[in-house]
């Protein structure tokens, strides 16, 4: 399978990793949206959020504990963060391994764009 985010967890395409665990990776974004703009991974390939069984369930709520965790490290987890997920082409999803992206430092605005 050739997917960019799989040969990041793999190491075999370098990152900036920012926590690993036997199942989550995370690490900077390359094209920052924001001060703080981490991406949270399942070590497991999954296309979409579509795909994502009842048992993943445990994997998924991992992906945010990690969220949760990183912001708290980060010292954002008071002033406020915010998480996406997109799925699919036109909520702009490009890499087709489901992501978490946790963006932070910043204040954000809503409706997203
Ligand atoms: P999305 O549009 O939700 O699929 O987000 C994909 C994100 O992945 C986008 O913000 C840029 C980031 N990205 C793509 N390729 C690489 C890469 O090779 N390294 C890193 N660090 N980030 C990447």
């Amino acid at each position: 399978m050739d997917c960019i985010f799989c040969k990041i967890i793999d190491k075999k395409i370098p990152s900036k990793m920012v926590y690993e665990d036997e199942s989550v990776y995370a690490f900077e974004d390359i094209h920052p949206q924001a001060p703080i703009h981490i991406l949270i991974v399942p070590k497991k390939h999954i296309d979409t959020i579509l795909e994502a069984k009842a048992e993943d369930n445990e994997l998924v709520g991992q992906m945010f504990q990690t969220a949760n965790k990183i912001a708290d490290e980060r010292g954002v987890a008071q002033r406020g963060f915010r998480l996406v997920l997109n799925c699919n082409s036109e909520a702009g999803q490009s890499v087709y391994h489901i992501h978490l992206h946790l963006l932070a430092g910043r204040a954000m605005h809503w409706p997203p764009g």
